[in-house]
């Protein structure tokens, strides 16, 4: 299909903390030259001039998206326009994948099969389930004689949950998932994860909804606003990473994650985020008037989603793990540490990929801040 350079059209919300209230807008993309334009609903007038926002792409604009758009944080709530509802909709489909407790460790790999196969993620939470809970999430299987299995094992561990966004994307990832029992998957379908992660029909490595309304429940039922889960965060003996937005962006945070497993280290508890600007300079305060860089890694750690991941690790996770980062400069890191993560994955001084923990008193902290601070 050739491509569309007319504009699209959506409602965005923008919570003004002085005035404690959300405010409307319509808010208008023009592709061709990368512009953005506001109009305030309520008051009937023009509210951003139509101006340059490089950084924001169409991709980054869909139903309950959060975007950045000149330091304001901005929710889209909706399509504004019939012409682009029906542009974006289907492009856009939603999707729920969860991986299960057998499978945890390879959720590296997994992350990456979904970016390879042209999936955004919008949403990512670890968290353990209790059996009620369980038991809500899989009330349709009430009653069948693997049920009671099923719940023991969804408790059994943690789980990954995650949203994800493509065109046809309900049945994008089930075929990637390939059949329900993983014996059947090795014998039918030998690529499919089902097949290469999972053991039998129980432990079967990935969930995946069944349809746009299942897909529906199943968000809401992890990422609503009120949707408390458990977090699998313990915040000790740990260390805290965040895989800066534009490695998200690049599609590469399957990559980083498993290069991180494969290190041997453990990721414990994991969620994406969408930092305001106001909790970015907080959590970089301690670099404010030291490093050069401040204000741009304030910008970069809240241009888009982050992946904060509480890390685990034999002996001084904090050290071992910032010797496998690596230095905080790149071309430095690809130089004397070729093998760190900010020499495999970095671009430049703030855009190096990740951020660790410095001193080790501020882990516990950094982890807190993150998993329990910021969700309140
Ligand atoms: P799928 O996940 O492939 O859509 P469903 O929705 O029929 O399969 O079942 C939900 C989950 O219940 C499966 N992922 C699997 O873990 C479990 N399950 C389904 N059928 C069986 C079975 N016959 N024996 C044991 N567990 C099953």
């Amino acid at each position: 299909m050739a491509s569309f350079d007319g504009r699209y059209a959506f409602i965005a919300d923008w919570y003004d903390t002085n005035a404690a209230l959300t405010r409307k807008y319509q808010l208008f993309y023009y592709p061709k030259d990368s512009t953005v334009e506001m109009f305030d609903i309520k008051n009937k007038r023009v509210f951003l001039k139509r101006s340059k926002c490089e950084e924001l792409r169409l991709h980054d604009l869909h139903i309950g998206a959060v975007v950045n758009i000149h330091s304001r944080q901005l929710t889209i709530k909706d399509y504004a326009d019939i012409s682009t509802s029906n542009r974006l909709k289907s492009k856009n489909e939603k999707t729920f994948a969860m991986v299960k407790p057998d499978a945890i460790n390879e959720v590296g790999t997994i992350i990456d099969i979904i970016y390879q196969n042209g999936f955004s993620i919008c949403n990512m939470k670890s968290a353990v389930l209790s059996r009620q809970e369980a038991e809500e999430f899989y009330e349709e299987h009430v009653g069948k004689p693997f049920f009671n299995n099923l719940i023991s094992f969804i408790t059994s561990g943690p789980v990954l949950a995650m949203e994800l966004m493509a065109e046809n994307s309900v049945t994008l990832w089930r075929s990637l998932l390939g059949p329900t029992d993983s014996r059947d998957a090795r014998t039918n379908k030998p690529s499919t994860i089902r097949a290469r992660f999972g053991f039998d029909n129980t432990k079967n490595a990935c969930h995946g909804s069944d349809s746009d309304r299942s897909a529906n429940r199943e968000i809401d039922f992890f990422f609503k606003a009120n949707a408390e889960r458990r977090t699998t965060a313990r915040v000790s003996n740990s260390t805290l990473c965040i895989i800066k937005p534009h490695s998200v962006k690049e599609g590469v945070a399957g990559k980083i994650l498993k290069n991180i497993q494969d290190n041997g280290f453990y990721l414990n508890a994991l969620e994406m985020f969408h930092l305001e600007i106001i909790n970015a300079e907080e959590f970089f305060e301690v670099y404010k008037g030291v490093v050069h860089e401040y204000n741009k890694m304030v910008d970069e750690l809240c241009s888009g989603p982050c992946i904060a991941i509480e890390i685990f690790g034999e002996g001084d996770v904090h050290k071992t793990f910032r010797d496998f980062v690596g230095p905080s400069d790149p071309e430095i890191a690809k130089h004397l540490r070729p093998h760190t993560l900010r020499a495999n994955f970095g671009v430049d001084k703030v855009r190096n990929a990740v951020h660790c923990t410095d001193l080790p008193d501020d882990a516990a902290l950094e982890v807190e801040y993150f998993f329990h601070i910021l969700k309140q």
